[in-house]
């Protein structure tokens, strides 16, 4: 069993309905949800001409490798609705890997941890509710050290 830890964001229609859906499908087919984040209001971070979304961070105990993880996370996300013209624009449903254990990865298709977890508020927020003391193996710090760290002033508020 690993540790794998997931982001959920949505901004188009119902998202505090997508969330759900999404872990409902991956409690079904990646592992048991043994901890969930409160679902945030969270500003939109880099591309800032959209709505607002929904994020939630789950951590889940899983038998797959991170690959196969991938792999049905981009199923899930498809079958939601999920269709990839752009990068960063409005989505039915958005879930990245945040960690995986404390492994390290870095293929073409999948590097974890999160390469922007760090800069990120409406990553790190719900991440610190969760696992606060969490060490990120590459930076060698904790998450809320990162939270301190952080420099991202975009509004984040639970819902
Ligand atoms: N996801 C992005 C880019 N920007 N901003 C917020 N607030 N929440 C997101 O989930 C998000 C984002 C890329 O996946
Ligand atoms: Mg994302
Ligand atoms: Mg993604």
């Amino acid at each position: 069993m690993e540790n794998l830890f997931l982001l959920t964001g949505s901004n188009i229609g119902n998202s505090a309905q997508h969330l759900q859906q999404a872990k409902q499908f991956i409690n079904e087919r990646i592992g048991i949800t043994v901890k969930s984040s409160s679902v945030y209001k969270t500003e939109p971070w880099g591309k800032k001409d959209q709505q607002d979304f929904l994020n939630q961070v789950l951590l889940v105990q899983t038998k797959l490798l991170a690959e196969d993880a991938l792999i049905q996370l981009l199923q899930i996300e498809k079958e939601m609705g999920r269709n990839r013209l752009q990068k960063w624009e409005p989505r039915i449903i958005d879930i990245d890997i945040l960690f995986y254990g404390d492994r390290i990865i870095n293929t073409e298709k999948l590097i974890v941890p999160h390469p922007l977890l760090h800069e990120r508020r409406f990553t790190l927020l719900p991440l610190a509710e969760i696992a606060a003391g969490y060490m990120h193996p590459v930076l060698h710090k904790t998450i809320e050290e990162l939270l301190q760290s952080c420099n991202d002033t975009s509004a984040v508020t639970q819902c």
